[in-house]
């Protein structure tokens, strides 16, 4: 049964920005998510190599995979209940046959760069263009957008996050100095000159950086709805198994907005997958 959504629960999450609800999946849908995660990861590898991080739009491998599986995940009994309960009435959960999963590193650690989705991955020009300071506050405190989620299948603490960060429109100095202080090329080393365990420790130290930041550590099928335009970041070693479903409680607004602006910011959104930082972050 589903741990059911308090009064607390929904005043914290519109505070923190991030809220897990306990292992909603039962045993023997776990056991069948690993198998087809397993299958996805295979896929990920052959398409991206060993240090693949996701398969995106799972539904793209339907051949491969057995979709019934994800169809369960949707079906789960109370889930949806829930995340209308934590959120709104509008809200569903994202059909998963159109999510991500993410995976582990096979050879070497790393880390993607701490990242705001969105909103520090657009050019200047772009930004002020179609955006703004003033717009951004009303979009980036809409509960109708920006509502990701991690749903790990194995143990997963890769994650962490900065609360309460999703509120503010600028970047404290500090935020600001972190960012610039690395890049994806130092936190991935694909040269190879480090050690694992010297890069796997940096990777770390860097997440640590982050004032008030907190590793999100969770179990089997722990559901964490988390607000991705705060501050967050995931931190990879390969002797972690890591399948974790990736995905987004879902709006009609939502849909709308990405229509609207992602195929507008499509350029963007390949670097945005690389986390490649905008010339000037704000
Ligand atoms: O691995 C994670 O949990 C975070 C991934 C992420 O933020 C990203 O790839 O944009």
């Amino acid at each position: 049964m589903i741990t059911p959504i308090t009064e607390e629960d929904r005043k914290r999450y519109r505070e923190e920005g991030y809220h897990i609800i306990p292992q909603i999946i039962p045993a023997s849908l776990l056991k069948d998510l690993r198998r087809e995660a397993a299958k996805a990861q295979a896929i990920a590898r052959r398409i991206d190599g060993p240090q693949a991080q996701r398969l995106s739009a799972i539904n793209t491998c339907r051949e491969e995979l057995d979709m019934n599986v994800f169809k369960d995940f949707d079906e789960i009994e109370g889930l949806n209940q829930a995340i209308q309960d934590l959120l709104t009435p509008a809200h569903f959960l994202q059909p998963t046959a159109d999510a991500t999963i993410l995976f582990g590193p096979c050879d070497r650690p790393w880390s993607t760069e701490w990242h705001r989705d969105f909103r520090d991955h657009i050019e200047k020009a772009l930004w002020e263009e179609n955006f703004g300071d003033k717009a951004w506050e009303g979009i980036s405190n809409d509960f109708n957008f920006w509502n990701q989620v991690n749903c790990p299948l194995y143990e997963d603490n890769s994650t962490w996050y900065v609360p309460r960060s999703f509120k503010r429109v600028r970047n404290t100095k500090e935020e600001r100095e972190l960012y610039a202080s690395s890049t994806q090329e130092i936190l991935r080393n694909e040269t190879s000159e480090q050690s694992d365990e010297s890069l796997e420790l940096y990777c770390l130290n860097y997440c640590q950086a982050m004032p008030d930041a907190v590793q999100l550590v969770l179990n089997p099928g722990d559901f964490c709805i988390y607000r991705n335009i705060g501050w967050h970041i995931g931190n990879y070693v390969p002797y972690r198994k890591r399948m974790t479903i990736h995905t987004q409680c879902d709006t009609p607004e939502f849909v709308a907005f990405r229509s609207k602006y992602f195929p507008l910011l499509n350029a963007r959104a390949a670097s945005l997958e690389k986390h490649v930082k905008p010339k000037e972050p704000r």
